[in-house]
């Protein structure tokens, strides 16, 4: 019998790599998308055909994290065996913009999922998308399991939130429930807004002359970024694991966002030299133009300014490491987006 997931946020960066390893494992995997005026599948689009050519193995529904029963009604339809919210307003940024509605998805939404689970089948497994930002303004360096949170936006607070009802169905109800605590990953599949893409792409684009200037907000900040091809696999291993238990999944290493541009730079054999402190600190090129400016605007309330993880609990129970480091990252995500331009896009 092939065992059967389903995902919230399928469409997603890790909705795209998970399906894509599940499938590998030969799972049916289920996925939820949520109506949109424009396209949102583009992510998925190479592994899913429409229904009358379709795989049998891929197939995708239409619900909505906040829509409490369209949730219930696709579960006991499809009764999985595992279900991965991975659904969320993920950006940090957004959050302070559209607090109620991120609160809605990134909290309830969580809460929604579990309801269901215990009123359908108490069995079915779950995971949890929980996020370094939970621990925000960081009470200890590296952070671990054991690390108190200290939520800095919205968003985070949201998966605080999620991170404890979680906890708190798997000691109610005894349910297989699960929490990985996930710091950064990125891939070619990264939203546009989120900064390594950002990055990425606008240094691709200038390299080849298509672009003059990128904008950022605080280059200071620190973070540990791993590649998402590796994190899915850790979702996958901490539903297989003997128990349900809470994960913490990073890299163990940490960069500046403006190490970060340093490193993409050199990879792209693009020579810049940073001038200026502050709102006014500047990135030239070797003709000693302008690329790289610091706008206000892409400031936060609220900053996290530190985050460094210790998945060495990962490490020894569920025989994960991280297989892929920040050079092969921005390498894959140069790759893309060098493909991208030579395809006029
Ligand atoms: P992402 O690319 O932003 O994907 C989020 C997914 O959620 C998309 O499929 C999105 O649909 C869907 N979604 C948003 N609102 C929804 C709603 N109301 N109903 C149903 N689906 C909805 O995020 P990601 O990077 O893959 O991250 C996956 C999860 O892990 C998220 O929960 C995120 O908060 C969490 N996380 C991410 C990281 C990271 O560094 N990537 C780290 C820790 C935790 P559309 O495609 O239609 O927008
Ligand atoms: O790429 P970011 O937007 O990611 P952030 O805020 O760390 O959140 C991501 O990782 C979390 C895990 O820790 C996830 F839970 C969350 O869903 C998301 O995937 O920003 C990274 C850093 C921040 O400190 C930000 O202030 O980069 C700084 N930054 C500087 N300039 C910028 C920019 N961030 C963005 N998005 N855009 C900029 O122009």
């Amino acid at each position: 019998m092939k065992k059967i997931s389903l995902i919230f946020g399928v469409t997603g960066q890790d909705g795209s790599y998970l399906t894509k390893l599940l499938l590998k494992k030969g799972y049916i995997v289920h996925g939820v998308k949520r109506r949109s005026s424009s396209l949102n599948t583009h992510r998925i689009d190479d592994i899913y055909q429409e229904p009358f050519t379709h795989k049998k193995n891929f197939i995708l529904h239409y619900g909505d994290i906040t829509d409490g029963t369209s949730i219930f009604d696709l579960i006991n339809k499809i009764k999985p065996d595992e279900i991965y919210n991975l659904a969320a307003q993920s950006h940090v940024a957004v959050s302070f913009k559209i607090p109620e509605y991120t609160s809605n998805a990134d909290a309830l939404g969580a809460l929604r999922i579990l309801e269901s689970i215990v009123k359908i089948n108490p069995k079915i497994k779950y995971y949890q998308a929980g996020s370094s930002e939970m621990y925000g303004k960081i009470q200890s360096f590296p952070q671990n399991e054991k690390t108190p949170f200290y939520p800095r936006s919205p968003y985070a607070v949201s998966k605080v939130y999620a991170h404890w009802i979680t906890v708190n169905y798997r000691e109610s109800y005894k349910i297989f429930a699960c929490n990985g605590i996930l710091f950064n990953h990125e891939s070619p599949l990264r939203g546009e807004t989120f900064v390594t893409k950002k990055i990425v792409k606008a240094l691709c684009k200038i390299k080849n002359k298509k672009q003059k200037k990128l904008y950022l907000g605080n280059i200071y900040a620190k973070r540990d970024w791993g590649h998402a091809q590796d994190y899915v696999e850790a979702m996958w291993k901490i539903l297989q694991y003997k128990k349900p238990e809470d994960w913490v999944i990073c890299t163990g290493k940490q960069y500046s966002v403006k190490q970060f541009i340093n490193l993409v730079s050199k990879k792209l054999n693009l020579k810049i030299f940073w001038r200026g402190k502050g709102l006014h600190e500047k990135a030239y090129n070797e003709k000693k133009q302008k690329i790289i400016e610091i706008k206000k605007e892409y400031f936060r309330p609220a900053e996290v300014d530190n985050l460094k993880g210790n998945s060495n609990k990962a490490k020894k129970y569920l025989k994960w490491k991280p297989k892929k480091d920040i050079n092969y990252l921005i390498q894959d995500m140069i790759n893309y987006e060098l493909n991208e331009l030579k395809n006029g896009k």
